[in-house]
């Protein structure tokens, strides 16, 4: 009797006799690719970026919480190569789809890099193959984008008979080392029950647990739901923030307060503003599917508000304690401390720091910063780098403005050399006020 693709796919994968294409080899992608090839699978990791396949082909990890030592192994094993040739696939049963999905200009989903793994994947749809999409992305994208790019291809292969299909969101906090690929839950949920039951043997021979849901929608939206939550609750803790302000109140010893309560808190901190390629991107997802079925996910859009505003209340509480020696804005050496979008990490996407920056220069202040995780950037065409020399910069500054709170600082010796010190993230704990006023005794003596 002829073996069914399920049956097929099963035994590959419980004798690791199995090639798994990943594509997108980023914070997500590669810690998935070694994690596969780990347990035994053959893994060829597929990227656009020369760069990243060079580094992989050399045993050189680019991921801040991911040893080289780790990767190289595998390397030098045969165990895990990279490509840029989505030929590959062709010899690949399963695939692994973990490319960004970032927000167009408009503030629309750009699913562009998703749509370019599944046309180059519907090119080498055989029978007996998985796909299972990671991306964060809105609910439908799986049944309603990728499979008809699918059969469009392959007319003669059946979903869930001759191929399976999932989605399973990832879960990948950067910089953090106690959840990892393997021991964080994975949702997940299949076009057809026969795609989640490969779809679960796939990943439970990598993840010790795998979270099923009804459907792929269901799987899209809990991971949408999973960033709201944060990004709604960021914006309440901003919005607190705004209310101590009011009240003359420090909303940090309130919300450490609260968060002694054992049961029904959970405490999120006011901040400068929401960063990282997830939480203020994924939310807009959701918002923008469900305007096209005609409602307003009110929460959504009001946490957007109070997020995207704190860039300019803080800068505008540089400019008030400044205002309170008889200093201007315009001309003053102000000094940005920490630039990444948030602790220990290097990654300046979506940082509110950008915009706080942005804001300053605007109001013709003289900009500096200083970040040991992000020696250069760009904001818009003025190339930035980091102070060499920390302490001669805060001396120098007629104010600091503490965006990101890195555990590298020494924040009560950087205090005590700051003249002025607007700090958004509290770094001496929640006795201090956001705004700190030192008499630098080496001036006024
Ligand atoms: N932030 C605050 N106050 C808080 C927490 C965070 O202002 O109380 C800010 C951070 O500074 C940062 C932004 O919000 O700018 C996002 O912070 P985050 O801790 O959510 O960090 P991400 O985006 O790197 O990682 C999140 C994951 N984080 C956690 O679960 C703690 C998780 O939500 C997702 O797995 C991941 O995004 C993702 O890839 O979706």
């Amino acid at each position: 009797m002829k073996t069914s693709a399920f049956d097929a796919l099963k035994e590959r994968i419980e004798s690791r006799d199995l090639t798994i294409a990943v594509i997108g080899l980023g914070y997500v992608g590669l810690p998935l690719a070694t994690a596969f090839s780990e347990v035994g699978f053959r893994v060829v990791g597929i990227d656009v970026d020369e760069k990243k396949v060079r580094l992989v082909n050399r045993g050189i990890s680019y991921i801040e919480d991911m040893a080289s030592e780790r990767l190289r192994s595998l390397v030098d094993q045969g165990f895990l190569r990279a490509t840029s040739q989505f030929d590959a696939l062709d010899t690949c049963d399963a695939v692994s789809i973990c490319v960004p999905t970032p927000l167009r200009k408009t503030g629309a989903p750009d699913i562009s890099h998703i749509l370019s793994a599944a046309d180059a994947i519907a090119e080498h749809l055989h029978p007996g193959m998985i796909v299972v999409l990671e991306s964060t992305t809105y609910p439908g994208t799986t049944t309603e984008v990728i499979l008809p790019r699918f059969h469009r291809e392959a007319e003669n292969l059946e979903v869930g008979q001759d191929f399976f299909l999932c989605f399973s969101p990832e879960r990948v906090d950067p910089g953090r080392k106690d959840w990892t690929t393997k021991n964080t839950p994975k949702v997940m949920g299949g076009v057809t029950p026969e795609c989640l039951r490969v779809g679960r043997m796939l990943y439970e021979s990598v993840i010790e647990s795998v979270v099923p849901v009804s459907s792929t929608e269901a799987a899209e939206l809990t991971k949408l739901v999973e960033n709201t939550f944060r990004a709604v609750n960021i914006g309440l803790a901003n919005e607190v923030l705004l209310i101590c302000d009011k009240l003359g109140l420090n909303a940090w010893e309130v919300v450490e307060a609260a968060g002694t309560k054992p049961f029904g808190f959970m405490k999120f901190l006011p901040g400068p503003g929401l960063g990282g390629h997830c939480i203020p991107v994924d939310p807009q997802y959701l918002s923008w599917k469900l305007r096209t079925l005609g409602y307003t996910a009110r929460f959504i859009e009001l946490a957007t508000e109070i997020n995207t505003a704190m860039p300019k209340y803080w800068v505008g509480c540089v400019q008030d304690v400044l205002n309170e020696e008889g200093k201007p804005l315009r001309g003053s050496n102000i000094l940005v401390v920490g630039v990444a979008y948030k602790r220990d990490v290097g990654d300046l996407r979506e940082s509110p720091a950008l915009d706080i920056l942005t804001l300053l220069r605007d109001k013709g202040a003289k900009i500096n910063y200083h970040d040991p995780y992000v020696p250069v950037f760009k904001l818009d065409e003025l190339e930035m780098v980091s102070v060499a020399d920390l302490d001669a910069a805060l001396a120098e500054a007629d104010c600091v403005l503490i965006a990101t709170d890195h555990t590298s600082y020494d924040w009560p010796a950087l205090h005590k050399q700051a003249r002025l010190v607007v700090d958004t993230r509290a770094t001496l704990g929640q006795e201090q006020d956001a705004i700190m006023r030192y008499a630098w005794a080496g001036v006024r003596g």
